[in-house]
This record gives structure tokens, sequence and C-alpha cells, in this order.
């Protein structure tokens, strides 16, 4: 075991049982002229953890350990998707409507895929996921298995929404859970940070805290050393107090 600097407390990372999902990092929340964006929100935002998170990634792929992704998106008929989340938004705004990108959150159509600079290797596992979970009603917990996997470095986007659900629903499934606090984003600051906080929190509740560099070193790192970045680890990933605001949904 490693031991990665984390919040609540020092991480013990099995180098040889880890993999890393990164969530839903898709064109259409990520890019201008995406859906996020027409429905107002702030992509800059999402964008500016694409190095952080290809840094990760590239950790993940020197270390040989697995990385998988996964993106949010339906059927084209729609058939995966629960009436109760195709009457959510503004009509003509809603899943599988014409949107900038093509149909919104549709298997296949441009706004639907990761963005370039994140792109899958060839042997990568994509998970098309139709919840906010990527363990509802997907392939992904045999996968898992199957690898022999233990725990779970997230990155990705929302914080607060996918990420988060992925990572309580993996947690309740035994897997030692970690969110790189900079590899993860959500158009609202607070969101991140209450979520982030909701995951730490009563010793780790959900799972651990740490930022990319301290992960990647662990992932290289000898047995029984101590990884961490410069940082303080008692230091919160967000400091700065946001507005909220409840514009967007999908
Ligand atoms: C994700 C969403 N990926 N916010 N989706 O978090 O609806």
């Amino acid at each position: 075991m490693v031991t990665v600097a984390a919040r609540p407390f020092d991480f013990k990372l099995d180098p040889a049982r880890v993999a890393l999902i990164v969530i839903d990092m898709q064109r259409d929340f990520l890019e201008p002229g995406g859906f996020g964006e027409s429905l107002g929100n702030d992509v800059a935002r999402l964008q500016a953890i694409v190095p952080a998170t290809a840094r990760l990634i590239e950790g993940f792929r020197a270390a040989g350990r697995p990385v998988i992704h996964t993106r949010e998106c339906h059927r084209p008929d729609l058939s995966d998707c629960p009436p109760a989340k195709l009457a959510r938004g503004a009509p003509g705004s809603r899943i599988g409507d014409e949107g900038p990108m093509g149909r919104i959150l549709v298997a296949g159509e441009p706004g639907a895929e990761i963005v370039p600079e994140l792109f899958p290797a060839e042997d990568e596992l994509v998970i098309d996921k139709p919840g906010k979970g990527a363990f509802y009603a997907t392939d992904l917990s045999a996968h898992l298995e199957a690898l022999g996997v233990a725990q779970l470095v997230f990155a990705g986007v929302t914080t607060e929404v996918c990420v988060q659900t992925t990572m309580r629903e993996a947690n309740d499934r035994g897997f030692e859970c970690l969110i790189a606090e900079d590899a993860t984003e959500s158009y609202f600051a607070e969101f991140k940070r209450a979520a982030i906080e909701m995951i730490v929190a009563q010793g780790a509740i959900v799972g651990w805290a740490a930022p990319v560099a301290a992960i990647v070193a662990g992932l290289t790192a000898v047995e029984g050393e101590q990884a961490s970045d410069s940082r303080s680890v008692a230091e919160p990933a967000v400091v700065s107090p946001a507005p909220i605001g409840f514009g967007a949904g999908f």
C-alpha cells in the first residue's frame, strides 16, 4: 500500500487494484456552443479541469491501470429514458430534442462524445449510462469484478450530480473511493465545494479527496512511501464562495 495525502485523512492506495473512472467529460457539457452552455451555464469552469484530468488519465495509463470513461446518453429511440427524466427541462431542450450539437444526450450524436483532449484509448472501456450513476443499468460492476478492482479514483463532471452519485453507488458496493478534487467540477463553485465536503465528512463516509499530483505520485511510488503534493492536505479544494444558480438542468 502507498500512502496518499488526502482528506479527511491519508488514503491507502493499492496500485495493483485501483482503476480510474472519468465521468461524462462530454462535448455537450464542456464545450462552448453545446447544450450545457445553451442553458446559460459557464462551461469555462468545466473546461478548466481538462489539463488536470488529462494528467490523471496519463498517470493511470503509464501505471498500466484501467481507465474507464462514462457518457450520459440514451438510445436513439429513448427506450432507456424514464418518462420522468424525459419530461425535465423546457420543451425543445429536452433529452432527444435537436440541440446545438445534435440530439441532446443521445448516443452517437456529436454532443454526446467525449472531448477530444480526453478521448478514450482504443482499449479503454466506455460505459454509456442512462442514469446519473454509472452502476445503474450498465455492466460496470461486472467489468470491475473481472478486472479485480477494489479501489476507484473519480474525475469528471458534474461533481454534485453524476460524479457524486456514482461515488455513492461505488461506496455502497464496497469500493474504496477517492475523488481527484482538481479533476472534477460543477457549473456552480458552491456545489462542488459542498459535494466534496459531504463525501469526506464523518470520517470519509463516501470517500476521500486528494489532488491529481498526489494520486499520480501514489501510482508510481514504492510500497510504504508517502505520496503528496506541496499543498497542505487540510486546505479545501475550493475556498471562494460563489452565487448558486438554478437555471440549468438536464
Ligand atoms: C452529469 C448532469 N454528468 N449534471 N450530468 O453530471 O446532469
